[in-house]
């Protein structure tokens, strides 16, 4: 009984990892053509719902690309933001509802600018896990982005403590 129960168990897991990027038809998977270079998120305090992912987009087509969207099965919500700062010196988070990658460019999600702010997080993640992300461009096509998990006490130059 005990082996049949994790068979089911193992068939529900497996399942759910496959329908991850099931559902998307092969000419609707973009593959390479847009990439996310140096992704990573950084492990926020056991207190905070939310925190960031950062990387380098690069559309890798002929074609100007809009995201559209980016979801995550470790979160419940993932937005682009971006920064706006007012002249007396304080920032505001935008959502951008779209993002525009230019033909052949690249577009960095950078602390201080724009980033992916995710939230809901719905397991624990790991320092060096390997999370991913599908994103969503303006004529349905999805591309997988693979981000990092890293610790950013261990990265203190990079000057976000206080931004999130
Ligand atoms: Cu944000």
């Amino acid at each position: 009984m005990k082996k049949f129960l994790s068979l089911i168990l193992f068939t529900i897991l497996s399942s759910n990892a496959y329908s991850f990027m099931s559902g998307v038809s092969p000419e609707k998977d973009g593959g390479p053509k847009l990439v996310l270079l140096k992704g990573v998120i950084h492990k926020g305090p056991p207190s905070s719902s939310v925190t960031v992912g950062y990387g380098i987009i690069k559309n890798n087509t002929d074609n100007d690309l809009v995201i559209t969207g980016v979801r995550s099965p470790v979160y419940d919500e993932v937005q682009i933001h971006s920064m706006k700062y007012s002249n007396s010196g304080t920032a505001k988070m935008i959502h951008q509802k779209t993002l525009l990658i230019p033909a052949r460019q690249e577009v960095a999600l950078e602390s201080g600018g724009l980033h992916l702010m995710l939230m809901g997080q719905r397991r624990e993640i790991e320092v060096g896990q390997n999370i991913k992300m599908i994103v969503r461009d303006k004529q349905e096509t999805r591309y997988m982005f693979n981000l990092t998990v890293i610790d950013p006490r261990h990265n203190r130059d990079s000057h976000d403590h206080h931004m999130h």
